[in-house]
């Protein structure tokens, strides 16, 4: 077989691309107060009170929930002003974003 004939096996078309959106996740624990995951996810995800306590019920039962889905900049953004948030008041709560 000749250089170019195709024995050397060509990459799947599926070019390898970041992932164009991530979810910023919440995470439970024991220690953070109901009432300060709803006011963070109002205040920082925007999200309405009834919005923001099914959210946090979620994560209180479930052990994560997704806070909301924006590009990787936002997202990185938002899980950082959560983490920043919650040690200015003594809490443990942890969001991480990942691809959504
Ligand atoms: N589990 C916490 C409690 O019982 C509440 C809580 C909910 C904590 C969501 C973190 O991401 C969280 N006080």
């Amino acid at each position: 077989m000749d250089q170019t004939s195709g024995a050397v096996k060509e990459r799947p078309k599926t070019e390898k691309r970041d992932p164009e959106m991530y979810q910023v996740v919440l995470l439970n624990d024991d220690y953070t107060t109901m009432e300060f995951v709803i006011h963070v996810l109002e205040s920082i995800f925007q999200k309405s009170p009834a919005e923001a306590y099914r959210i946090m019920m979620q994560v209180h039962v479930n052990g994560r929930g997704v806070a909301g889905v924006y590009p990787w900049e936002v997202a990185e953004t938002k899980a950082a002003s959560v983490v920043d948030q919650a040690r200015e008041a003594g809490f443990p709560l942890k969001a991480v974003a990942e691809p959504a």
